[in-house]
């Protein structure tokens, strides 16, 4: 069947809610140049399993980048300039992913974004994220920008309450998410990655999120 000439520009954008946008497959023409930008990334800062406060070891292991990094230890979560592991500042936020990432907060509204951070979270097959909010930034005035690399995952958008029903929405390889305004706090989470072989990046999903955290 021939595909329908509606579709000949690819998905377009979803609005999921009133300041939140789902970009399908917008890493995806770059998506080569991406992961060339990301390996020496991961050389430098590789990903590990961080504590929390709670003293359990986090089931996704994760890295930075920019100038801030996420940090979870016995004291609590934070942005921090410097790796713990290495002792030295997180590797550089490679251009190209901080050019991405201004086009599409622009595509969602949101012109002029400059993040400092980008939280880079490893998760393998049956690893979830639970219900949490995004709130070590200094300024929730910012958006935030997802991009999503192999395995599909379902992610939950919930409201400003933990209690507040979620919806489950598909992030597969190449989306890009933005949110930000008044949608900023919303509680998100991870449902667990189903088994499976990406054939580009096999038994894992990475997600890459790019704040402005200082
Ligand atoms: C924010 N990461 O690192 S990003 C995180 O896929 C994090 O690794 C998830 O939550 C991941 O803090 C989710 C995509 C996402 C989806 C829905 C949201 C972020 C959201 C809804 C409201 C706010
Ligand atoms: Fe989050």
């Amino acid at each position: 069947m021939i595909q329908s000439d509606l579709d000949l520009f690819g998905p377009q954008p979803q609005r999921l809610a009133s300041h939140t946008v789902l970009l399908p497959g917008f890493a995806l023409a770059e998506l080569e140049a991406l992961l060339d930008a990301l390996r020496p990334v991961l050389r430098a800062a590789p990903f590990r399993h961080m504590r929390t406060p709670g003293g359990q070891q986090m089931a996704v292991a994760l890295t930075n980048c920019g100038a801030l990094g996420w940090v979870s230890d016995d004291h609590g979560y934070r942005y921090s300039a410097t790796d713990p592991l290495s002792g030295q500042p997180w590797p550089a936020l490679p251009p190209l992913l901080l050019a991405l990432a201004e086009r599409a907060a622009t595509l969602a509204g949101f012109a002029g974004f400059v993040p400092d951070a980008c939280l880079v979270n490893h998760y393998q097959p049956g690893t979830r994220l639970s219900l949490h909010q995004d709130r070590d930034e200094q300024d929730y005035g910012q958006p935030i920008v997802s991009i999503s690399l192999g395995l599909p995952a379902v992610f939950l958008f919930g409201g400003m309450q933990r209690a507040d029903r979620t919806r489950r929405i598909a992030l597969n390889h190449g989306d890009v998410l933005v949110w930000g305004g008044e949608d900023r706090l919303r509680f998100h989470g991870v449902l667990p990655i189903k088994p499976g072989v990406h054939p580009r990046l096999g038994e894992r999903r990475i997600n890459l999120t790019l704040r402005k955290a200082g």
